[in-house]
């Protein structure tokens, strides 16, 4: 019964479900990852899971594009140490979209502690300590939103259809 209702409200909405496939999460992988050569393993796992690629660049990130990046974490007694690491050395920052890909992002990344991310996860691979986490990603569809806007121009931001959509969504 269910689903059959979900069936109609596809076929009269299918916007509203091509929305909520069009989700995006600012991913970006940090000064470490960049130096270490993880990009392309990164962004393998994203493209891979089915995730498509709306922007992404290699730039160097002034200390107060990164202080904004990180406001919420202003109290803390790490901030000014996470500030200038980040703005240190070039950063690889990306837009991924995809149905619930703000979560799943999360997923893959592992826990803020690479000691406590499990295998499989790109911190439990990757990484050893906190402070050298090598990639961040945004923590909801809202954080997600503001962070796009702070990184990336609107024109940055490609329109493209992936040819493999029908053999990733249902
Ligand atoms: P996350 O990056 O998993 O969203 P966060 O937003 O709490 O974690 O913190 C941002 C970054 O700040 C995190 O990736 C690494 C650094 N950080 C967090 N907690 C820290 C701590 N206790 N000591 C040192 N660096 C820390
Ligand atoms: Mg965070």
């Amino acid at each position: 019964m269910i689903i059959s209702v979900l069936a109609v409200f596809a076929y009269f909405y299918p916007d509203k479900i091509m929305a909520k496939n069009a989700e995006r999460s600012f991913i970006m992988v940090k000064p470490d990852g960049v130096q270490r050569g993880l990009i392309s393993d990164i962004m393998k796992r994203f493209e891979q899971k089915g995730f498509k690629l709306v922007a992404a660049k290699i730039m160097k990130a002034d200390n107060e594009l990164v202080k904004q990046h990180y406001i919420d974490l202003k109290d803390k007694p790490f901030y000014p140490g996470l500030c200038s690491f980040i703005s240190s050395a070039p950063v690889f920052p990306m837009v991924w979209e995809g149905l619930n890909v703000v979560k799943t992002g999360r997923d893959m990344l592992g826990e803020t502690d690479p000691a406590k991310s499990k295998p499989g996860t790109i911190r439990g691979d990757y990484c050893i300590q906190i402070g050298r986490n090598i990639i961040h990603g945004s923590d909801s569809v809202e954080t997600a939103k503001k962070e796009i806007a702070l990184w990336f121009k609107e024109e940055e931001l490609v329109d493209w259809k992936l040819s493999g959509y029908e053999n990733i969504y249902e």
